[in-house]
């Protein structure tokens, strides 16, 4: 199973590296590998499993956060009805999302990252997505809500790009919109 020194931290340069596409259907080593991630999200969530290994409680991993510099995610958090939703998926992207932005109140953190950055890491508030599931089916999903953050800070890892990337230098706390600020919202969200 994958622990937490499985993971690597900021400063290595795998994290700064583009992830290479999968070939499809997936290999079984590429299933092997996605299934590996998904898992050590179960158990860093599980509290005996987590204090035994000593594991953060994670809800997404991204394969370069292994060393492997592919397109691969797992997710597994809880949607807007509390419902524990899981993906891995291979090759996922982002084909279309809102005008509008959100971001987490309490700011982002990351399984690489072993400190406190502070600040607003703005994001799509709605997101649609494709990808490849464990079986190679191609999947279509609308995300909204913290599973849309957690899917687009998990994209961000497969560009090589960390989460403090997105927060403003000069002013970390700068609301993505200032107020009064038109806001381009779609009324029916049809499109997305
Ligand atoms: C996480 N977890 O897994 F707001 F119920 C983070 C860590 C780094 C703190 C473990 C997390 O944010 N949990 C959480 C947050 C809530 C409510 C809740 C649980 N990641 C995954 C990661 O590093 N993937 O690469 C960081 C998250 C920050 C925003 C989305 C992903
Ligand atoms: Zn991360």
């Amino acid at each position: 199973m994958l622990t937490m020194n499985d993971i690597i931290r900021e400063g290595h340069p795998t994290l700064r590296k583009k992830a290479e596409p999968i070939s499809l259907p997936p290999s079984t080593g590429d299933k092997e590998t996605l299934k590996k991630m998904l898992d050590f999200l179960v158990h860093s969530q599980d509290p005996e499993m987590a204090e035994k290994h000593g594991l953060r409680p994670g809800v997404g991993l991204a394969a370069p956060q292994i060393n492997i510099s592919k397109q691969m995610m797992a997710i597994r958090s809880t949607d807007h009805n509390d419902e524990i939703v899981e993906y891995a998926l291979f090759n996922p992207k982002i084909i279309s999302h809102s005008a509008e932005t959100t971001y987490l109140e309490s700011g982002e953190g990351c399984l690489s990252v072993d400190r406190e950055v502070n600040g607003i890491v703005p994001r799509y508030a709605r997101i649609k997505i494709e990808g490849y599931n464990l079986e190679g089916k191609k999947i279509t999903e609308r995300l909204r809500g913290f599973l849309a953050i957690v899917f687009q800070h998990e994209l961000d890892h497969l560009n090589g790009i960390m989460f403090y990337d997105r927060i403003e230098q000069d002013d970390p706390f700068k609301q993505p919109l200032p107020p009064g600020e038109i806001v381009i919202r779609n009324d029916t969200d049809a499109p997305l």
